[in-house]
């Protein structure tokens, strides 16, 4: 698939640091040490409906990761899917009586303008589940003949005792997992599993749903977590630097995504650090697409407002935090926007290299947005005092917060 234009990412005098970020695995702050290329997983949208502000949020937080690294001067490698065949796609256009395929298409489209209206950094392969399913059915036939996985009626499931490594990322007891696979896709209650929380690598042909050629496997479709893993494995291969998506995605997600890479590759670890997004909820509760609690980033873009003020509203809130999405939220990076637009069209003013500095910090320290919005505030606040007569100043203060926050003054 293609993925969305790219913005320029301005070159910042000095030097960029590197970033200290907090790892479910370890449950701590890990400092990053990528190579000249770091390597990037992001787990895509499922395109059954638009992409909303919780969405918008998470990919935030891993568009930051990535400037953070361009400012070192790296290159970044960053892959995402799309989960363009899975139930809630196929359940939504039986719903709606709309073609699942001219479904995703529609909004995966629509999530392309969404990024490309905030500024989001493209991923350099962006691959959709369908199209990797070539890739995928070695891969399920591989942990088949080791012995990772099992028949069932036909399916194949991935047997989780397999990695000696499993639990590693989420760290749950045996009852939280049990609770969480059946809330996000498992089956634990589905009798002759050799353990309840097995999840399917590959479902065979069901009655009225698309199925492809699986070889050995027979016709059917894969299961989630492995068209991560042959994705992720593909284009970024063992090791890579982060794993990266909500924090729904802990477990089951990203705990059997690793599980299966480790199984198949017998190499620890996947990612070397596992990065995760707090929930944005609206009205008390989680967005989410089967809720339907839900503000849309296309539909307060269609509303007139600016996405730069929309991206403020997201840099408003640490990334790790879950918070709630309302009006005041984005009047207030409205209002921020004005502020500071209008204090960067000014010809000159107070200097802005120790600001620089400032926000440099503020992202390697954990991603800290709001402590970097703080310092671009009290800049702004010293310009509207009318102190400093720095004519690189303005120029300056744009270009860092465009190369480092992604937001065009
Ligand atoms: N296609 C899978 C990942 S392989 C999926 O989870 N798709 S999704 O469309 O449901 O979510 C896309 C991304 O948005 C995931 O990283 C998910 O964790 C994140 N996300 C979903 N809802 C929210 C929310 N309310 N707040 C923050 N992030 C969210
Ligand atoms: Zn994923």
């Amino acid at each position: 698939m293609h993925a969305w234009p790219a913005s320029e990412v301005p070159a910042l005098p000095g030097q960029g640091r590197d970033l200290r970020i907090h790892d479910t695995a370890t449950g701590g702050r890990v400092t990053l040490a990528p190579g000249p290329v770091a390597r990037i997983y992001v787990c895509g949208i499922t395109p059954y409906d638009a992409t909303h502000m919780g969405h918008a949020a998470t990919y935030n937080a891993f568009d930051l990761v990535q400037r953070v690294w361009l400012d070192t001067k790296r290159q970044v490698h960053y892959v995402q899917n799309v989960t363009d065949v899975d139930d809630p796609l196929l359940e939504r256009a039986v719903a709606t009586g709309d073609d699942w395929t001219a479904l995703a298409e529609r909004e995966t489209a629509l999530f392309r303008e969404d990024m490309t209206a905030l500024r989001m950094l493209p991923p350099q392969h962006y691959i959709g589940a369908v199209e990797a399913i070539p890739g995928i059915v070695p891969l399920v036939e591989r942990l088949r003949d080791a012995g990772a996985a099992y028949e069932l009626d036909g399916d194949v499931y991935f047997s989780v005792e397999s990695d000696p490594h499993f639990g590693g990322v989420s760290h749950l007891d045996a009852e939280a997992m049990r609770l969480l696979s059946a809330e996000r896709g498992g089956d634990p209650e589905r009798p002759g599993k050799k353990n309840p929380l097995d999840p399917m690598l590959w479902m065979a042909a069901r009655e009225g749903e698309p199925s492809w050629d699986g070889g050995s496997l027979g016709r059917g479709r894969p299961g989630w977590h492995i068209e991560c893993v042959a994705i992720a494995l593909d284009h970024l291969g063992m090791g890579f630097d982060v794993q990266g998506g909500g924090s729904d995605l802990a477990f089951p997600h990203h705990e059997m995504g690793a599980s299966h890479a480790q199984a198949l590759t017998g190499e620890h670890p996947f990612a070397k650090a596992y990065v995760h997004a707090g929930m944005v909820a609206l009205h008390g509760e989680k967005m989410s697409k089967s809720k339907g609690n839900l503000v849309f980033v296309s539909k307060v873009r269609q509303d007139g407002t600016d996405p730069a003020a929309i991206r403020l509203a997201l840099l408003a809130h640490h990334y790790r935090a879950d918070w709630e999405w309302t009006d005041q939220v984005l009047q207030d990076a409205v209002d921020r926007l004005a502020r500071w637009r209008a204090a960067v069209s000014r010809p000159d003013g107070p200097s802005a290299d120790a600001l620089v500095e400032e926000v440099r910090e503020a992202l390697a320290d954990d991603l800290d947005s709001p402590a970097a919005l703080a310092a671009v505030d009290r800049w702004a606040e010293r310009q509207q005092a009318g102190g400093g007569t720095d004519e690189g100043a303005p120029g300056l203060v744009s270009r860092t917060v465009d190369a480092l926050l992604g937001v065009a003054l």
